[in-house]
């Protein structure tokens, strides 16, 4: 029986990713590092410090860790900042009205993303109240494809993981739920999530209505 859903934040809930590129675009342009939009498209679901990384090698550059983490601070600085500009209208379609719909129903819900300013994206979009558990980049150590944050969303909920949905718009994010014995809806393209249980193009597809119609024996 599904009593719960897990849902990521970035690509799921709100769209933060273009937030996340223009502060690594201004951190690069500042140390004459090459980022686009296609090394940008790599971080999806990726922790700020295995982002950096990844910025890093794509430039073959030779920075300590010390350096590294200095360096994702000023990035978190900008992308904080830029965050003051995201209110209720910042959604992705369909996001709000699911997470109502389940509060209606009295499903429990939890948050499963590997984002450490969640609470504050939450609170611009005023989407505080829909959730029961915060799990984000600050609950656990271990970032997804570990099936930790999801399995810490289930703990705090009480609940079994074959009693979840995670919703994930990432490839490390269904690698995680899968790996963590949960059910999965991916969000995005075939190439990206199709290994989930059921995808959707975008969130507006994949209402309660549809999800239960795909699970319909588990409801
Ligand atoms: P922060 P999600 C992820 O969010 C983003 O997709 C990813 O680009 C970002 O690096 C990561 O959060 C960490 O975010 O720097 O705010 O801690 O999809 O897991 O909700
Ligand atoms: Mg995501």
């Amino acid at each position: 029986m599904i009593k719960g859903f897990i849902f990521d934040l970035d690509g799921v809930i709100t769209d933060t990713a273009e937030l996340h590129y223009l502060a690594w675009k201004k951190l690069s342009d500042d140390m004459g590092w090459a980022f686009d939009r296609e090394v940008n498209e790599k971080l999806r679901g990726v922790s700020r410090m295995d982002s950096i990384h990844i910025i890093k090698d794509h430039n073959n550059a030779q920075v300590s860790e010390a350096k590294l983490m200095e360096l994702a601070t000023l990035k978190n600085n900008i992308y904080v900042d830029s965050l003051d500009q995201m209110s209720p209208k910042d959604y992705l379609s369909g996001a709000q009205e699911l997470l109502t719909l389940l509060r209606q129903e009295g499903f429990k819900v939890a948050l499963g993303s590997a984002s450490k300013n969640s609470t504050k994206v939450l609170s611009q979009l005023e989407a505080t109240k829909f959730f029961d558990v915060i799990g984000d980049g600050n609950s656990v150590s271990k970032s997804k494809p570990a099936p930790d944050i999801f399995l810490y969303g289930a703990k705090k909920l009480d609940l079994q993981p074959n009693e979840c949905i995670v919703y994930e718009d990432a490839e490390a994010g269904i690698d995680a739920a899968q790996a963590g014995g949960f059910y999965t809806v991916g969000i995005g393209p075939e190439e990206r999530v199709g290994h989930a249980d059921v995808r959707f193009d975008t969130m507006k597809e994949a209402t309660l209505f549809a999800v239960k119609a795909h699970f319909k024996d588990l409801f």
